[in-house]
């Protein structure tokens, strides 16, 4: 059904693998759109509760949007189709209503380490290096790159990161605060699909006000404590809230996935 993703769910967590090795999976124009698809899909499969975003193969999560695609881009194309491309995936990915986890097993520079920027969580592969590469090229990161690398590292980290499209390794980009955790490649899926049933023992509307929320802080014009006092609120009507509390009190574990 797709030709440069796959996509697989099991035991209530969607895999979604970017799948073009030969080009260390490199995100052009069909492999955005397909991912768009295939998270329209997540978003609404109600057996699913977590997605789980990667790369083919040990040496790629993704290389970067496609080089030869971009490269004779005129300014109104690139303008339209950073809009486009932050719309369909980059922003879709951040504001998604359940949590996503990128697992970084390779390289994941410029639209490839933004992509992992606009999940919620970050687990890396010891090999993994990352990077936003794009001024070497002589653009800047058009997907989100230089709003969400900030937020993620502060603003002066980021500034370095940028400015010598340098590649860091993954111990570096823990102790920045870029991954939340590095495992060995072999563990990498394991340890994400574990932090994912961690998660799946949670009530769904809760994770998502939390989503909301936390999102919020990070919007210009929106303030963040409003939107957790509404989330919060909302939260006190829904069915998942009584059986939370019903359980505790009845000293048994919540059942929020029947
Ligand atoms: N695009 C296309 N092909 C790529 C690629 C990429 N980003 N990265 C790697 N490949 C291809 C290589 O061309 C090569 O293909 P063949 O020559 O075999 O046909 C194959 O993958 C294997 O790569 P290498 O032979 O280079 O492998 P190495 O192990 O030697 O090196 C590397 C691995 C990851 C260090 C190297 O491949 C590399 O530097 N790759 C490029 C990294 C990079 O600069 N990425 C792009 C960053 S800029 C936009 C919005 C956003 C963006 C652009 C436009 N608009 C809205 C318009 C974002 C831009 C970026 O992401």
């Amino acid at each position: 059904m797709f030709e440069n993703i796959s996509l697989e769910v099991a035991n209530h967590i969607g895999v979604l693998t970017i799948n073009r090795p030969k080009q260390l999976n490199a995100l052009n124009k069909l492999t955005i759109q397909e991912a768009n698809s295939a998270l329209k899909e997540l978003a609404t499969d109600q057996s699913v509760g977590v997605v789980i975003i990667t790369g083919v193969g040990d040496k790629a999560f993704v290389a970067g949007a496609d080089i030869k695609e971009f490269a004779d881009f005129s300014i109104a194309e690139g303008g339209a189709l950073a809009q486009q491309g932050q719309a369909l995936l980059f922003d879709l990915v951040a504001h998604f209503p359940k949590p996503i986890i990128a697992a970084v097993n390779g390289f994941a520079l410029g639209g490839g380490l933004e992509l992992a920027m606009s999940a919620h969580i970050r687990i890396a592969s010891s090999n993994a290096k990352m990077g936003l590469p794009e001024v070497s090229l002589g653009v800047i990161p058009g997907y989100g790159g230089t709003q969400r690398l900030a937020e993620l590292v502060g603003k002066g980290k980021a500034n370095e990161l940028i400015f010598t499209a340098g590649m860091i390794s993954a111990d570096e980009a823990y102790r920045c605060g870029l991954v939340n955790s590095v495992v060995e490649q072999d563990e990498l899926m394991d340890t994400a699909k574990k932090m994912a049933s961690k998660i799946l023992r949670n009530s769904p509307m809760a994770i998502r006000s939390a989503i909301k929320a936390v999102n919020a802080g990070y919007t210009s014009g929106v303030n963040g404590y409003e939107v957790e006092i509404e989330e919060f609120a909302k939260c006190f009507g829904t069915p998942e809230f009584k059986e939370g509390t019903t359980a505790f009190l009845e000293k048994r574990k919540a059942n929020f996935r029947e």
